[in-house]
């Protein structure tokens, strides 16, 4: 297990265990409120990580994944640094959902505002019981301003996100099954163990496959049909050309690689 340092004041931390990184939330004090400084964090610990991580997990300190937005660094300022404060944003998450490593998420306690739309950024949700989703900006009047109105809208619809941000309904880990907020709900403690066996799959996927399903199918999702397809066939055949999804498929068919079975 190696750890790695990112930025002075340790409040992401990053832990490699061979291909799969565990990248902490690492400000249990303030619930994980992501300030400026945290976010630039989680950024470069993303950015920093060797080519031979192959999955990352992604969780929170403390009882809480995040309590979103640090409120504190809005008290003085201006439209124009908020302006910034959203570009900031957008720029890590971005590096993260369109990255090379597809990221798993352990949510756990709150999982607000952009807490939630950093959960939104990532590929796989597991939720402990424990978990609930809330977009309080309604209440604290203002708005999403790290992307979730475009990702959580594309997860759960416009018109479930409308309703949570007007009267403060805050989903439980249940009904973010149901609704297809987390992909996966396990007992509280169970989160890790969970997030630990699917980021073992996912980090045995060719990188080629697991970067056309983080690149090309939101690039898809956004496309006319026409387009979406074309884009397809041409995914589907550099994949299909690469020699080890050649041996992966001769695998199969000679009977060495493992069935579809349910699980
Ligand atoms: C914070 C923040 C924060 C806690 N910014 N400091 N997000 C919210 O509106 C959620 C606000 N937070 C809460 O509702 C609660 O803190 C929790 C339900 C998450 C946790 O409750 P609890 O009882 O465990 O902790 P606490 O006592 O409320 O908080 C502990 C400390 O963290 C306390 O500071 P202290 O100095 O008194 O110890 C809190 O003030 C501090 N803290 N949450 C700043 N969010 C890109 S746009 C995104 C827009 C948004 O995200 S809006 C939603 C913001």
């Amino acid at each position: 297990m190696t750890e790695l340092t990112v930025g002075a004041e340790s409040m992401v931390t990053v832990a490699i265990d061979n291909a799969i990184a565990t990248i902490t939330l690492n400000r249990p004090e303030k619930r994980n409120a992501l300030s400026m400084a945290m976010v630039t964090e989680l950024q470069a610990a993303f950015s920093e990580l060797p080519a031979t991580v192959k999955a990352v997990i992604l969780t929170g300190a403390g009882n809480h994944f995040s309590a979103g937005l640090d409120l504190s660094e809005l008290k003085e300022s201006s439209s124009g640094e908020n302006i910034e404060g959203s570009m900031l944003w957008y720029e890590a998450f971005r590096r993260i959902q369109f990255g090379r490593a597809p990221v798993i998420a352990v949510l756990h306690g709150a999982v607000v505002g952009g807490g939630l739309e950093l959960a939104s950024a990532l590929h796989v949700r597991i939720a402990e019981e424990s978990a609930y989703f809330g977009l309080p900006e309604g209440q604290r009047g203002i708005f999403l301003g790290g992307g979730g109105s475009v990702r959580i809208t594309k997860l759960i619809g416009f018109s479930r996100v409308a309703e949570m941000m007007l009267t403060g309904h805050v989903v439980d880990a249940k009904e973010a099954h149901q609704i297809g907020l987390a992909h996966y709900v396990v007992k509280p403690g169970e989160g890790m163990k969970k997030a630990r066996e699917l980021a073992e799959k996912v980090a045995s996927n060719l990188p080629l496959s697991n970067f056309a399903i983080l690149n090309a199918l939101p690039l898809i999702a956004e496309q006319p049909m026409t387009h979406g397809l074309f884009t397809e066939s041409l995914m589907a055949a550099i994949t299909q050309d690469a020699p080890e999804a050649k041996e992966r498929v001769n695998a199969f068919l000679e009977k060495r690689a493992n069935k579809v079975v349910p699980d």
